[in-house]
């Protein structure tokens, strides 16, 4: 299939337009995957729509750590992928193209749905060893099995310690708040995790946030971290368009606040997902999740830019 050739591998816009991916150190790939969703599918068209909201952002320098991504980043387009095909078979081709990307670059993926965080995990196990992960999510993704299917987009997290992706003790889970039975919900805080659940981070922002910013940061230390964002940890007023939206959720403010004072981890590589444009309004969710992305981004490079990050506590 060529470039362009298909309407959920939408090959022809870049991220922050950036340049196409040859040896720059950050690379950004879609995933545009959705088969595995429980509830509203769309979230194969998230990368283009976040690439396009993206272009608003790609004239300029970061207001806090006062970089620019473009000259680091390649745009590495979207995989290539069935959508139907069983999930074993598609986990195991995001799997080979995320490995090959990884050999030689720091990636950010943007999704697709939450099922596509397990190949990703897996491939960057083999490069990095045991993981530990940050977890922003409505959704514990801790369940065992979707109305008698055995994986989905809600039991990555569940597989990704199963499988020894990822230390439970260093696996951190932040905005949690569906329902769903306490085995599930608690999952990460029974095998030693941390979870922060949006009921507990209500009217927490700023300043008063750097408790919660301490725990997981001393929670983590100097681990080879993945950080993985799904959209909906967002409250549907910020974030409405997306698969399962869940009233009651973070700020922008505050995801904003967390990502940048989680920057100075020793972070290999993201996912933003479940970003599912059919139900956006005003573009309100792929602007968010394109800042949030290129706010991860500017504070990696900053931080490889001086050795430090100097807002860093
Ligand atoms: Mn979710």
């Amino acid at each position: 299939m060529g470039i362009g050739q298909f309407a959920y591998a939408n090959n022809s816009n870049r991220f922050l337009a950036a340049a196409e991916l040859t040896d720059q150190r950050f690379a950004l790939c879609g995933v545009p995957y959705d088969g595995a969703v429980t509830h509203r599918p769309g979230a194969r068209f998230g990368p283009q729509e976040i690439r396009r909201a993206s272009l608003m952002l790609c004239d300029g320098i970061h207001p806090l750590f006062g970089v620019s991504p473009l000259a680091h980043l390649g745009d590495a387009h979207d995989m290539r992928l069935p959508n139907a095909s069983p999930l074993p078979q598609v986990r195991a081709q995001i799997e080979a193209q995320a490995a090959a990307l990884m050999a030689s670059h720091h990636c950010v993926f943007l999704g697709g749905d939450h099922s596509v965080t397990l190949p990703l995990l897996r491939a960057a196990r083999a490069r990095y060893g045991q993981l530990a992960l940050i977890h922003f999510d409505a959704h514990c993704d801790t369940w065992q099995d979707h109305f008698g299917e055995p994986s989905g987009h809600g039991t990555w997290t569940y597989e990704a310690l199963q499988e020894g992706l990822a230390s439970p003790a260093h696996t951190v889970q932040i905005g949690l708040r569906s329902s769903g039975e306490r085995a599930a919900t608690g999952y990460v805080r029974d095998q030693g995790g941390l979870i922060f659940t949006a009921r507990e981070l209500r009217g927490i922002d700023g300043a008063a946030l750097q408790p919660v910013i301490g725990r997981i940061r001393e929670r983590i230390g100097e681990r080879p971290c993945y950080l993985t964002l799904d959209i909906d940890c967002l409250d549907p007023a910020f974030a409405p368009g997306t698969g399962t939206p869940e009233p009651g959720g973070l700020t922008s403010s505050q995801v904003l606040t967390l990502l940048e004072e989680l920057a100075p981890l020793n972070l290999i590589g993201m996912d933003c997902v479940e970003v599912a444009p059919a139900y956006d309004h005003a573009e309100l969710t792929s602007l968010a999740a394109a800042t949030l992305v290129w706010t991860y981004l500017c504070g990696q490079i900053a931080k490889s830019e001086s050795g430090k990050l100097d807002h860093a506590a």
